[in-house]
C-alpha cells in the first residue's frame, strides 16, 4: 500500500486525504486474502471477529515497514532510549487507534464500507488488551503514545498477562468477576521474538568463588525459567515512528522428556511447565494496594531481570564502552514494582561485565529513575527479608550491600541521628523497603501533580528530600488526545479542527484558540448539541447493555474510576439518597433532572468497595422504579468500566465527579479526560485538579471540601468526631439511618451497617465532614446548568484550557528533564 497522507480539513470533516492514491482496491483485496488464508472462508462466511482479525492483519502489514525502519535509524544514530519498566500497560483496543496514528482511519473506514462492513462494528470485536488496573497503567498507555508521536526512542517493558484485569458483571447488585481471556483469538499485532529470549533464575543458593584475588558470586541450585518476548507496535502519529511494547511471555526452559525414564528429570520439567505457567498466568487487581503475594515479586523479577538483560545486550551491539550506559539508556521505573531493577543491573554489572562495586554503583544510579504513584499507607511495597532473600539470594546479597553503604552516608550527614536511619534504610524490621531502593538507586524522583510532589518533598519523603532536594521533581500527568477525544470524540474533533485547524492533534495548546469562541451563540450552540449527541450515543448504550432508559436532555453526572474508598463513590451516592429524600419530602424543592452515572471495579478482595458497589445498585433500583419523582434521579452503574466503553463515556459528561479526599489522589488522569470532553470538573483540591483549576479558573468548576492541608492538620492531631456531624446535621443523619433501616435492603437491613460503622466511627476519608460543602457544590451544578449560555461557555472554557493536560507536554518535560532524550526523524522513501 502507498504510505504518503496528510490530514486536511474539508468542509468542517476532519478528512484524511491521500497525496498518493490510497490503494483502496489492494486494501480490500488483502483483507479478502486474509479471511481465506487465516480462516478458509470466503469474506461473505466470516464472523465479525475473522473479520477483525483479518483487517488487523492488513494493517499490520502497513505498520511493519515503518517499524523495521524506525529501528534502523535509531540504530544508525545509537540513540539514547528510555526503557519505561512497567507491572501494567492498559492499552485498550489496538485497532482503531493505529488507524488513527496511520491516518488511515477514514480511507480504512472508506474501504471496509465498500466491503459491507462498518469500521466501528469491527473495532467492538476487539477485546482491550486490559494489562493494568487504573489511571497507572493508562498512564503508561498514554505516555508509549506520546514517545512515538515525539519521535522519542522508547520502550515499553512489561509482562504478557494471559488474564488481564478481570471482566466484571453485575449480578443482583453485586460484583463478579470473570476471567479475562483476551487472547483466546489470538492477538493478530503482537510479533513473538523468540530469538531475543532469555533466562531468569529464582531461589537456590550463592556460591562464591576467589580466582585470582576477586571474588565471583555464582547462583546455584536455582530454578529457571525462558522470558520470550512478544512485541507490540506503538505507532506515532502521522510521523511514520513506530516504538514497541515489548510483554514477556514465561515458558519452561526444559521441554518435557517424554522417553526418558528418569523420574527425577520428568518431575523437574513438569515443576518448570508449572512455574513458567504460574508466573504470567494473572494480573494482580490490586490499584492502589500491596498485597505482599510471592508470586508477585516473581513477576516483578521476572520482567525486570529479562528487560534489562535484554536492554544491556543490546546497548553492547552497538557500544564498547558499558561506562557510556548512562549516556543510551534511561530505565524509568513506574513506581515501586520494578524497583528490583536496581539491584539487577548492579548484578549484571558486577558479575557478568566484572565491574567493582564503586563503578557499578555509579552507573546504575545514573541510569535509573524513579516515578512515585501515591501516598497511600497500604500501597507501599515492603518484602519480607525472608520472602526476598529466598526467592532472590543473589539479589538480596545486593541489596544489603546497598543498604550497608546508604546508611553508612546517612550516619556521615546526620551523626547519633537513629531516627533518620530508621525512616530512610532500605532494609528494616526484617523488611525491603522498595520505595527506599528506588530512592537510593536513582538519579531522579518525581511524583505526578504538583500537589502530590509537594506533599512527597514535605511530608512522605521529607528526609529524602532534605539529603538530595536536587534529585526531586515533578511532572503533571497527562494524557493523549488521540485516543481521548480523536478517536473517542470524533463529532468534537471535527468541529474543533473546522474552528481552528488541526493542529491541536499533535499540539494540544492550539485549544486555547478556541477561547475566541465561547461567547458566540453559534458556537456555544453547536457545541451542547455536540454534547448532546454524544450523550444520546452513551445512553443507547446503557440501554442495551444495563436496560434502563435514561434522558439525554438530564444533566450526565459522572463518576469513573476504581472504586476505592479514598476516591469516595460513597459520598457521592450518599449524596443521590440525600437527594431522594429531598424530593420526597420537600414539596417545594424541584431540581433539574440528573442521571448519576457510575463505573467502577473493585479489587476482588476488598469487601468494603464491593459493598458501594451493592449499594449503589440497590439506591438505583429503588430511585430509578420510584414513579413519584418523575424520573428526576436516575442512577446508572455502567458494567465492566474499561477503556473501550470509557471514550463513549467521557465525550457525554456534563459534569465530571473528582471528589478524593484532599492529600489521596496523587493526580488523577480522568479528570483530564472529563475537561478535553468539555465537562467541568466537581471535585475537590486535590492531585491534578489544582492544576486545572489553575487553566480553567475556579468560576468554571465546582470546588469544595476541606483542603489537603486541613485533611493533613485533622490527621496529625488524631482525626475529626465524625458524631458531631452525625448529632447536628439532620440530612446527613438521615442517610446514615437510611443505611441501616433497610430503605435500600428490604431484606437484609444489615447489609450495609459496614458502611453505617465505617462513617460513624472514624470516617478517615472525612466523608460526613465534607458532605455539606459537597451538597452545596452540587447546588451549584443545578442552577448553573440551567443557565444555558452560561453552561455552554463554561464547557467550553474546559475543552479550550486543557491543552496543558496532553501527555505530549508530560513527555517532553521528561524527555527534556530527566531523560535527555534526542527525537528521530523517520522516512520512508529511502
Ligand atoms: O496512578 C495514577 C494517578 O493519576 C492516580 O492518582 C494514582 O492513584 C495511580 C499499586 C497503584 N497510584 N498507585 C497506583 C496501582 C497498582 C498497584 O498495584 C499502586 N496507582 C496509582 C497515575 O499517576
Amino acid at each position: 500500500m502507498e504510505i504518503k497522507y496528510i490530514y486536511l480539513s474539508k468542509e468542517g470533516m476532519n478528512q484524511m486525504k491521500m497525496l498518493a492514491d490510497f490503494d483502496k482496491e489492494g486494501f480490500k483485496k488483502e483483507v479478502i486474502t486474509n479471511v481465506k488464508t487465516l480462516f478458509r472462508k470466503p469474506i461473505e462466511e466470516a464472523t465479525p471477529q475473522q473479520v477483525f482479525q483479518a483487517v488487523s492483519y492488513a494493517v499490520k502489514d502497513d505498520i511493519i515497514d515503518r517499524w523495521i525502519a524506525t529501528h534502523k535509524e535509531y540504530e544508525k544514530k545509537n540513540v539514547k532510549t528510555v526503557y519505561y519498566l512497567s507491572m501494567e500497560f492498559l492499552m485498550g483496543r489496538a485497532l482503531g487507534n493505529n488507524l488513527i496514528n496511520l491516518t488511515y482511519y477514514d480511507a480504512v473506514k472508506e474501504a471496509l464500507d465498500e466491503l459491507g462492513f462498518d469500521l466501528n462494528f469491527i473495532e467492538d470485536q476487539e477485546p482491550d488488551a486490559a494489562l493494568g488496573n487504573g489511571g497507572l497503567g493508562r498512564l503508561a498507555a498514554c505516555f508509549l503514545d506520546s514517545l512515538a508521536t515525539l519521535g522519542y526512542p522508547a520502550y515499553g517493558c512489561g509482562i504478557r498477562y494471559k488474564y488481564g484485569m478481570f471482566k466484571q458483571g453485575i449480578k443482583d447488585g453485586y460484583q463478579v468477576e470473570m476471567p479475562d481471556d483476551w487472547l483466546k483469538d489470538g492477538n493478530p499485532f503482537e510479533v513473538k521474538r523468540s530469538e531475543y529470549a532469555v533466562e531468569v533464575k529464582f531461589g537456590g543458593y550463592v556460591r562464591v568463588e576467589n580466582k585470582n584475588g576477586r571474588n565471583y558470586f555464582i547462583q546455584e541450585g536455582y530454578q529457571s525459567v525462558r522470558a520470550v518476548p512478544y512485541d507490540l507496535p506503538v505507532i506515532g502519529y502521522g510521523n511514520n515512528v513506530v516504538n514497541t511494547l515489548r510483554i514477556w511471555d514465561a515458558e519452561a526452559i526444559q521441554e518435557f522428556c517424554l522417553d526418558s525414564f528418569d523420574k527425577g528429570e520428568y518431575e523437574k520439567a513438569v515443576e518448570q511447565q508449572n512455574l513458567a505457567k504460574t508466573i504470567v498466568e494473572v494480573l494482580y487487581p490490586n490499584d492502589n494496594h500491596y498485597a505482599g503475594k510471592e508470586l508477585r515479586l516473581r513477576q516483578q523479577y521476572f520482567f525486570i531481570s529479562a528487560s534489562v538483560q535484554r536492554a544491556i545486550l543490546k546497548f553492547k551491539e552497538l557500544n564498547k564502552d558499558i561506562h557510556k550506559l548512562p549516556e543510551k539508556v534511561t530505565f524509568q521505573m513506574n513506581d515501586t514494582h520494578p524497583t528490583v531493577a536496581v539491584a539487577e543491573l548492579m548484578r549484571i554489572l558486577m558479575d557478568e561485565e566484572g565491574l567493582e562495586w564503586d563503578d557499578a554503583w555509579d552507573i546504575t544510579t545514573r541510569t535509573c529513575a524513579y516515578t512515585n504513584h501515591t501516598i497511600m499507607a497500604e500501597a507501599l511495597e515492603k518484602w519480607p527479608i525472608e520472602l526476598f532473600s529466598r526467592l532472590l539470594p543473589r539479589i538480596y546479597q545486593i541489596v544489603e550491600e546497598i543498604n550497608r553503604r546508604f546508611v553508612l552516608k546517612i550516619q556521615e550527614m546526620y551523626p547519633g541521628n537513629q531516627d533518620k536511619v530508621k525512616n530512610m534504610a532500605v532494609l528494616y524490621d526484617g523488611q525491603v523497603k522498595m520505595a527506599h531502593l528506588a530512592i537510593a538507586g536513582s538519579y531522579s524522583v518525581n511524583g505526578v501533580a504538583a500537589l502530590h510532589t509537594k506533599i512527597l518533598e514535605e511530608r512522605e519523603l521529607k528526609d529524602f528530600y532534605e539529603m538530595r532536594p536536587e534529585q526531586f521533581n515533578n511532572k503533571t500527568n497527562g494524557i493523549t488526545q488521540r485516543r481521548f477525544l480523536l478517536h473517542a470524540n470524533p463529532l468534537l474533533a471535527n468541529w474543533i479542527t473546522d474552528k481552528i485547524g488541526d493542529e491541536w492533534i499533535t499540539n494540544l495548546s492550539h485549544l486555547k484558540k478556541l477561547k475566541v469562541y465561547v461567547n458566540d451563540e453559534k458556537c456555544q450552540h453547536e457545541f451542547m448539541n455536540i454534547k448532546y449527541q454524544n450523550k444520546i450515543r452513551l445512553a443507547k448504550y446503557i440501554k442495551e447493555h444495563n436496560n434502563v432508559d435514561v434522558d439525554p436532555r438530564s444533566i450526565f453526572d459522572v463518576q469513573v474510576k476504581r472504586l476505592h474508598e479514598y476516591k469516595r463513590q460513597l459520598l457521592n451516592i450518599l449524596h443521590v439518597m440525600h437527594l431522594y429524600n429531598r424530593l420526597k419530602t420537600e414539596p417545594e424543592f424541584d431540581m433539574y433532572p440528573r442521571t448519576f452515572i457510575f463505573g467502577a471495579k473493585a479489587s476482588a478482595g476488598y469487601k468494603r468497595a464491593k459493598l458501594i458497589i451493592k449499594l449503589i445498585n440497590s439506591v438505583a433500583d429503588v430511585v430509578n422504579n420510584d414513579a413519584s419523582i418523575e424520573g428526576k434521579i436516575k442512577v446508572v452503574f455502567i458494567e465492566n468500566y474499561r477503556v473501550s466503553n470509557a471514550e463513549i463515556i467521557f465525550a457525554a459528561a456534563d459534569v465530571s465527579e473528582q471528589i478524593s479526599t484532599a492529600s489521596r489522589e496523587a493526580s488523577g488522569t480522568g479528570n483530564m479526560k472529563f475537561m478535553l470532553n468539555g465537562a467541568p470538573t466537581l471535585g475537590t483540591m486535590d492531585g491534578a485538579n489544582v492544576e486545572i483549576v489553575e487553566e480553567v479558573g475556579i468560576e468554571n468548576a465546582f470546588i469544595f471540601g476541606l483542603s489537603a492541608e486541613e485533611v493533613m492538620k485533622y490527621e496529625r492531631e488524631g482525626g475529626y468526631n465524625p458524631m458531631d456531624i452525625y448529632n447536628n446535621n439532620q440530612a446527613v443523619r438521615r442517610v446514615l439511618t437510611q443505611l441501616i433501616d433497610g430503605t435500600y435492603a428490604k431484606d437484609d437491613p444489615d447489609r450495609f451497617r459496614d458502611l453505617y460503622d465505617s462513617l460513624t466511627k472514624e470516617d478517615v476519608y472525612f466523608i460526613l465532614k465534607d458532605f455539606d460543602s459537597y451538597a452545596e457544590a452540587q447546588q451549584k451544578v443545578n442552577e448553573a446548568y440551567q443557565d444555558e449560555k452560561g453552561w455552554a461557555k463554561m464547557a467550553m472554557l474546559n475543552t479550550a484550557c486543557a491543552g496543558k493536560f496532553s501527555s505530549d507536554r508530560t513527555i517532553e518535560e521528561y524527555a527534556k528533564e530527566i531523560w535527555k532524550l534526542k527525537k528521530v526523524k523517520v522516512s520512508l522513501d529511502k
